[in-house]
């Protein structure tokens, strides 16, 4: 199907709009793909069946998209594919091209081979060398794709070269072991999975000569953590971890916002916060899943995950993006009492502070009383003046809380305890009046 839509599509060349200008060209850009798709095209290439135009199947399966190939770990780049003709004879070729949006005349064919029974696994193998000097791959250049080339693999039933499928992956060649230039020893890490949460660095463990470890969420709803490992002599991901913040109820998630890590409850040993997609706060112990309870892994804080109430997901005006936690949970002791208070504010424009202990005991970490604060000027929360109003008068819908609260005392001088006694806690929300 894929190769139905991308090989007929129409190329997108000229009268050429993009928000950045320019940016098309003959053949694939990277603008526009293969261009725009052509149903009529599509269609007709599956003909009526038997008299066809469908081309093979084609996938790249290795190295992965985007994956930095390091010269000094192996001077080449394996690839790997699968191509089925679906039992006819076919034809292919491995082609390579520096750059991340090569004309079709620049690629150069480095491994061709004929089948007709499915393949799948190596098709080629290419020399870095023969594609980038040993300088230019140690260069960090000012082109931010100038350790990029394209990978493609182009398959056709034999005698009719016009039938192609094809797959392409842009790849990268790095190279760069400097002690004051380089990677740190062990990193880069692939932990499969992008990593929107920014970083958070704090000494979870107190070893190690007190260096820090790198902490984060990443998009397949984990928390990982990383820190210098003594016998391998370089960062790598500690035991324990990742933790995997998703369950039964939430079988995917995401852990877009950054980490907070404290000393929740004033005994020297820090916790890990996370705040999820589906709107659920995790506090996680600092050694992950090797914390244990009766022998079985125990990662999280007991009381948690909390999880926020979801929207009536009856329509998606309703639904919007759920109770996403997108900014940072921010830890602070709002009442005195030396235990720490987290503080987050999700899509549903509410502010959220939940204690770190079940006192209820209803199996959930305790809501402060007073919370959660609906951050929204409507009329009856805020004074007549202030209320939000979109251009024809109508209350505004669909504020979100993307940042990150931020909580203090704002003016220890005041006369008035609310600002002097008390924190206030500052969050910024979508609303635009
Ligand atoms: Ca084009
Ligand atoms: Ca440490
Ligand atoms: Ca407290
Ligand atoms: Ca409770």
């Amino acid at each position: 199907m894929k190769q139905l839509l991308t090989m007929t599509s129409d190329d997108i060349e000229k009268r050429c709009v993009t928000l950045t200008g320019g940016g098309c060209q003959p053949g694939f850009d990277n603008h526009f793909g293969y261009g725009r798709p052509n149903l009529r095209r599509a269609m007709e290439a599956l003909g009526d069946g038997v008299d066809h135009a469908i081309p093979p199947d084609v996938r790249i399966t290795s190295p992965r998209w985007w994956t930095v190939l390091d010269p000094a770990d192996a001077s080449d780049a394996e690839i790997e594919a699968s191509i089925n003709a679906r039992g006819a004879a076919f034809e292919y070729e491995v082609q390579v091209a520096r750059g991340h949006e090569p004309l079709d005349g620049e690629f150069s064919t480095v491994a061709s081979g004929t089948g007709q029974a499915p393949v799948d696994g190596p098709v080629a193998s290419i020399d870095l060398h023969e594609l980038f000097t040993a300088q230019e791959m140690r260069t960090a250049g000012k082109d931010p794709h100038g350790h990029t080339f394209i990978v493609r693999v182009r398959a056709w039933p034999q005698g009719t070269p016009a039938v192609v499928g094809e797959d392409r992956k842009a790849l990268a060649a790095y190279s760069d072991r400097g002690k004051d230039t380089g990677m740190m020893p062990g990193l880069p890490f692939d932990v499969m999975a992008s990593g929107e949460s920014s970083p958070a660095l704090y000494d979870l463990d107190g070893r190690d000569g007190g260096r820090l470890e790198i902490i984060f969420g990443t998009t397949d709803g984990k928390v990982e953590v990383f820190g210098w490992d003594e016998e391998l002599d370089e960062w790598a991901r500690r035991p324990g971890f990742p933790v995997d913040l998703r369950d039964a109820d939430r079988p995917t998630d995401i852990a877009l916002a950054p980490p907070a890590v404290g000393d929740l409850f004033g005994t020297g040993r820090p916790s890990i916060v996370m705040a999820t997609g589906n709107g659920a706060l995790y506090a996680v112990h600092p050694e992950g899943n090797l914390h244990e309870v009766d022998g079985n892994p125990s990662p999280f804080v007991d009381g948690f995950p909390f999880v926020a109430p979801r929207p009536d997901p009856g329509t998606p005006k309703s639904f919007g993006h759920g109770a996403t936690f997108a900014g940072a949970p921010v830890l602070y002791d709002l009442d005195g009492d030396g235990v720490l208070e987290i503080v987050a504010g999700n899509f549903q424009s509410q502010v959220y502070a939940v204690r770190v202990v079940d006192a209820d005991e209803d199996g959930e970490a305790d809501v402060v009383p007073g919370f959660p604060v609906t951050a929204l000027s409507v009329a009856g929360v805020v004074p007549p003046g202030l209320v939000c109003r979109d251009d024809n008068g109508d209350p505004v819908e669909g504020i979100q809380i993307l940042g990150t609260p931020a909580v203090g005392l704002l003016d220890p001088h005041s006369p008035d305890p609310a600002l002097s006694q008390h924190p206030s806690i500052i969050v910024p929300t979508t609303e635009v009046c």
